[in-house]
C-alpha cells in the first residue's frame, strides 16, 4: 500500500510540493515497513522470575562454563585459545596468522589463566586447584613474541594476579591448598617486567606491543608510534595491585605516570579525549570521541581506580570526562562519536558494541537513569539482531554484523540488577543465555557468531567467552549469599578479574580512606515497595518501541509528533484524521478536515516534523555519501562531481577534508591477487580499480601499498547507478589498517567519469571528498557569483558542465 498526506482543508498556507510529497510517501512507506518487518516483543511487561527458574539458570551458566573450558582443556591446552570448529589449540607462529588480533597471543595458556577466578566463584576450588598447579608447571613468559601490552595486562597479570589474591583466600577461609607460595603472583611480577619496557617514551603512555623478551629491542617494533587512549589507560587497577602485592612500587609508578600524561591530552575546550595518539609526541592521531572502541575501559579505569585505590584525583578525572560524554556524545540512549575538537560534529553514523558497558559504569558511578535507557535500546539492538552485532546504525542496522561472544552487554545487565533488584534484567539476561545456547553453542565449546545475519559461525572462542561473559551470567542468577566470597568486596577489572578493595589498604602515599555514609545512602532502598525498583521500569517504557515504534506511544492528551507517528496504527491514524489530515491510498483523493481550528494548527505542526524529519534524513544521506570532483573547465573554476559511496574501512573524509589526484586506471583493473604492474605509476595517484574477483578493502591495501593517495572502486555492474539504487558502504574485515580514502562508484557514474577521462589531453586530476562539502561550497560559489551579478546588473548564468 502506498500513502500520502493531503494538507488539511482548514489550514492556511499552501500545501506540501511534489518533491515533498514523494518524500512524505518514502517515511511513511519505511514506518509502514518497520511497523510490520518487526516483532512486538519489545513491549512485554517484565515478568518476575521464580527462585527456581533463577537457579536452574545459574546452573545452566555453570554447565556453559564446564562445556567451554572442558572443550578448551581437553582439546586445546597449553594453547593460548581453543578453535571450537576445528576443536583445536591456536598457537601463535603455528596457527595461520589473523594479522594485528594475534597480538593478544603469547603462547602463555591465555585461556586458562583467564578462567582461573571463575572457577573459585563456581566454588569448584579442586579444578582451582589443579588449574593453578597447571599454570605454575606450564606457563612461561620468556618467548620471542610481540605481544598487546593492553591485552597481556588485562587477561595475563589480571589473571594471575586474582588467582592469588583468591589462592590465599582459599588457603585461609577453606583450610586448603597449603602448598601455595605465591608462585602466581611472583609470575605476574615477572610479566609485569617484560611490559615495562613498552613504558619508555617521551610522555610516559606505552607503546601498543612489546616483546615479551626483547623489550622494545625488536626491529619490527623500531617504527612504534600509535596506541589507543583504552590501550594505555587501562593499566592502572592491575599494575597497582602488582605493586601493592609485591612491594614494588615500579609498576604503579609507571602506570600512575601514564594516566596523568592522558588526562594532559583531553581536549580543553571540551575534556573529551580521541581515540589514537602518538606515544612521543602526545598528538593525537584519530579524534574521534565515544565511549566504545578504542577508549572505553580508559574512563572505566578512571572511575574503578577512584574505587580500588581511594585516589580523589581519578574521580575528579572521570567526573570532567562524564559530564563531557554525557553534553556531546549522548542523545538520548545513544551514544554517537564526535569529534573531541568539533564537539557539535558527530563523526560516525554507527555505534559499537563495546560501548554496551557503559550502561554498567553508569550503574557504579550512580548515573542510573541513563543507564536503564542506554541498556534499553541495545537490548532491542540484540533482539532485532539476535546477537548485538560489533556495529550498528543509528537506525540499527548492521555496520559490522560479527558477534565474538561479548561480554559487555551482559555485564551491564549485570549491574542494572545488582542496583535495581528489577526482575525485568533477569529475563534479559536468560535471554541473552538462551541465545547463546542456541546460536553459538558447538560440540567444541561456544563459537563466534562471523555475520549476525547468517549465523555463520567462526573458528574462535576468545578467552573473555570464560573469563567474562559466563561469569557475568553465572554471576547476575546467583543471590550473592551463595558465593563464596563477598563480591561487594572486590573491584571488578575490565577483564572482570576480581581484586578487593583491601588492596589500598597496603600502602601507597595515594590512599585515603573513603567517607561511604553507607547508611544516608541506602535510605531510599528502604521503602516498601522500594522506590529504586519502580523506577526502571517508567524509564524504560517510553523507550519500549524506540526501534520498533510498533505501539502507540501518545497516551491521553498529548500531542502526536510526527516522530511517534506509525500509519500501521489505527489510533494514530485517528489522531492525525483529527488534526486535518487524512492518509489515504493512492488513488483516493477525499480530502480530510481538521475537527477544530487547533487541532488544524496541531496538523500543520505535525507537517511540519514530518518535513524536518525528510531533511534531516537526506542531510544524513548526504553526509555519508562521497564526491569524486573535478573542474570542467581549463580555468578550474567551475566544477562538478559524481556521487560515490563510503567504505567501512578506510577513514572518512569529514568537512573540509579532501585527497586530491590525478586519476589513474589499475593495471590489471580488478586489483586483485596482490598484483599491481603499474604500482610506480599510482604512486600518489588516485587509483581506480573495478570490483570483482577479491574483497575492497585487499584492492585497498594493494593501491596504499603502492603509495596511491585514494581508491575509486568502480562497479561491475552494468547500467548501475546512485541515482536509481541505494549507495552503500563498502565493508571491510575488521582491520583498520587502510588509511587512505577508499570510495566507490556506480557504472553510469564510473561512465560519465570515464568519458571525461577520454576527452581530456591531460590526466584527470580530481578531489575525493564529502558529497554534503561540496554541495555546501558549490552553494556558497553560487551565493557569490550571484552577488556580484546584482550588483554589477550581469547574468549570473552558469557556463554548460562537461558531463
Ligand atoms: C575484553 O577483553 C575486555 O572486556 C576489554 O575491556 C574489552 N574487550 C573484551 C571483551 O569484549
Amino acid at each position: 500500500m502506498s500513502l500520502y498526506a493531503v494538507f488539511p482543508a482548514s489550514g492556511p498556507g499552501p500545501g506540501p510540493g511534489p518533491g515533498q510529497r514523494l518524500a512524505l510517501t518514502f517515511i511513511l512507506g519505511l514506518l509502514i515497513l518497520v511497523a510490520c518487518v518487526l516483532s512486538t516483543e519489545t513491549s512485554m511487561p517484565t515478568q518476575n522470575m521464580s527462585h527456581k527458574e533463577r537457579a536452574e539458570l545459574r546452573e545452566e551458566a555453570r554447565d556453559m562454563f564446564y562445556h567451554a573450558y572442558r572443550a578448551y582443556m581437553e582439546n586445546a591446552y597449553p594453547a593460548d585459545e581453543l578453535m571450537p570448529l576445528s576443536c583445536k589449540g591456536r598457537y601463535r607462529g603455528v596457527t595461520p596468522s589473523r594479522g594485528d588480533m594475534d597480538d593478544i597471543l603469547g603462547n602463555f595458556s591465555m585461556t586458562l589463566v583467564d578462567s582461573l577466578d571463575t572457577l573459585v566463584l563456581l566454588g569448584d576450588f579442586e579444578e582451582f586447584e589443579h588449574a593453578v598447579k597447571l599454570v605454575i608447571r606450564d606457563v612461561q613468559f620468556d618467548s620471542d613474541i610481540i605481544v598487546s601490552v593492553f591485552e597481556t595486562n588485562i587477561r595475563m597479570v589480571g589473571g594471575l594476579l586474582s588467582a592469588h589474591i583468591l589462592a590465599e583466600y582459599l588457603q585461609k577461609q577453606a583450610d586448603t591448598m597449603h602448598w601455595y607460595k605465591g608462585e602466581l603472583l611472583e609470575m605476574s611480577r615477572e610479566l609485569g617486567y617484560r611490559l615495562l619496557p613498552a613504558f619508555n617514551t617521551s610522555t610516559g603512555i606505552p607503546h601498543a606491543r612489546v616483546n615479551l623478551r626483547l623489550g622494545m629491542k625488536d626491529p619490527q617494533l623500531k617504527k612504534s608510534r600509535e596506541t589507543c587512549t583504552a590501550c594505555a589507560g587501562t593499566i592502572l587497577l592491575e599494575f597497582a595491585a602488582l605493586s601493592r602485592l609485591t612491594g614494588d612500587p615500579i609498576f604503579e609508578v609507571r602506570a600512575h605516570a601514564a594516566m596523568d600524561a592522558l588526562w594532559k591530552l583531553r581536549h580543553r575546550g571540551s575534556d573529551l579525549m580521541g581515540t589514537v595518539l602518538n606515544v612521543h609526541s602526545g598528538d593525537w592521531v584519530r579524534r574521534d570521541s565515544g565511549v566504545g572502541a578504542g577508549i572505553d575501559s580508559y574512563y572505566e579505569y578512571l572511575f574503578k581506580s577512584y574505587v580500588l585505590l581511594g585516589d580523589d584525583k581519578y574521580l575528579a578525572r572521570f567526573n570532567r570526562h562524564y559530564n563531557a560524554v554525557m553534553k556531546y556524545v549522548s542523545e538520548g540512549p545513544m551514544l554517537l562519536d564526535v569529534l573531541m575538537h568539533r564537539p557539535h560534529a558527530k563523526s560516525k553514523n554507527f555505534m559499537d558494541s563495546l560501548l554496551a558497558f557503559w550502561p554498567g559504569l553508569q550503574v557504579l558511578s550512580g548515573d542510573l537513569k541513563p543507564a536503564v535507557q542506554t541498556h534499553e535500546m541495545l537490548y532491542q539492538v540484540m533482539q532485532m539482531h539476535t546477537f548485538i552485532p560489533e556495529a550498528f546504525t543509528v537506525d540499527f542496522q548492521i555496520h559490522w554484523g560479527q558477534h565474538p561472544l561479548r561480554p559487555e552487554f551482559i555485564e551491564s545487565t549485570y549491574f542494572l540488577y545488582r542496583a535495581t533488584g528489577d526482575h525485568h534484567y533477569l529475563q534479559v539476561g536468560k535471554r541473552a543465555l538462551k541465545t547463546l545456547q542456541q546460536y553459538a553453542k558447538v560440540s567444541c565449546g561456544y563459537a563466534a557468531v562471523n555475520d549476525v545475519r547468517t549465523g555463520k559461525h567462526e573458528d574462535r572462542m576468545d578467552s573473555f567467552v570464560l573469563s567474562e561473559t559466563i561469569k557475568y551470567l553465572f554471576l547476575l542468577f546467583s543471590d550473592p549469599h551463595d558465593l563464596i566470597i563477598n563480591i561487594d568486596e572486590f573491584v571488578f577489572t575490565t577483564e572482570a578479574h576480581l581484586l578487593p578493595l583491601s588492596i589500598a589498604q597496603l600502602g601507597n602515599a595515594t590512599f585515603s580512606f573513603r567517607q561511604t555514609e553507607e547508611h544516608n545512602v541506602l535510605d531510599f532502598m528502604r521503602t516498601c515497595p522500594s522506590s529504586n525498583k519502580l523506577f526502571p521500569e517508567k524509564v524504560r517504557k517510553p523507550l519500549r518501541n524506540f526501534i520498533t515504534g510498533s505501539c502507540p506511544r501518545t497516551s491521553g492528551g498529548k500531542r502526536l509528533s510526527a516522530l511517534d507517528f506509525q500509519a500501521s496504527n489505527a489510533d494514530h491514524l485517528r489522531a492525525v484524521y483529527d488534526m486535518g489530515i487524512t492518509m489515504v491510498s493512492v488513488g483516493d483523493r477525499s480530502q480530510g478536515k481538521a475537527k477544530s481550528h487547533e487541532e488544524g494548527e496541531m496538523g500543520l505542526q505535525f507537517m511540519q516534523e514530518m518535513l524536518e524529519l525528510t531533511k534531516m534524513q537526506s542531510m544524513n544521506q548526504l553526509a555519508a555519501l562521497q564526491a569524486v570532483a573535478f573542474t570542467t573547465d581549463d580555468k578550474g573554476q567551475d566544477w562538478a562531481a559524481l556521487m560515490a559511496g563510503p567504505s567501512h574501512f578506510s577513514p572518512e573524509l569529514i568537512g573540509d577534508q579532501f585527497v586530491e589526484g590525478d586519476v589513474v586506471l589499475a593495471n590489471p583493473l580488478r586489483a586483485c591477487d596482490d598484483r599491481l604492474d603499474n604500482a610506480a605509476e599510482a604512486k600518489g595517484k588516485v587509483l581506480i580499480a573495478e570490483r570483482g574477483d577479491c574483497t575492497f578493502v585487499s584492492k585497498a591495501r594493494l593501491a596504499q601499498k603502492s603509495g596511491a593517495a585514494a581508491v575509486i572502486v568502480c562497479d561491475n555492474v552494468p547500467g548501475s547507478s546512485g541515482e536509481t539504487q541505494p549507495m552503500f558502504a563498502m565493508s571491510g574485515d575488521g582491520n583498520d589498517d587502510v588509511n587512505i580514502p577508499v570510495v566507490f562508484m556506480y557504472s553510469v557514474e564510473f561512465g560519465k567519469l570515464s568519458a571525461i577521462m577520454k576527452r581530456r589531453k591531460s590526466p584527470l586530476r580530481v578531489r575525493v571528498m564529502q558529497m554534503v562539502e561540496f554541495k555546501r561550497w558549490q552553494l556558497a560559489k553560487e551565493q557569490r557569483m550571484n552577488e556580484t551579478a546584482t550588483a554589477t546588473g550581469t547574468s549570473s548564468q552558469k557556463p554548460e558542465k562537461e558531463l
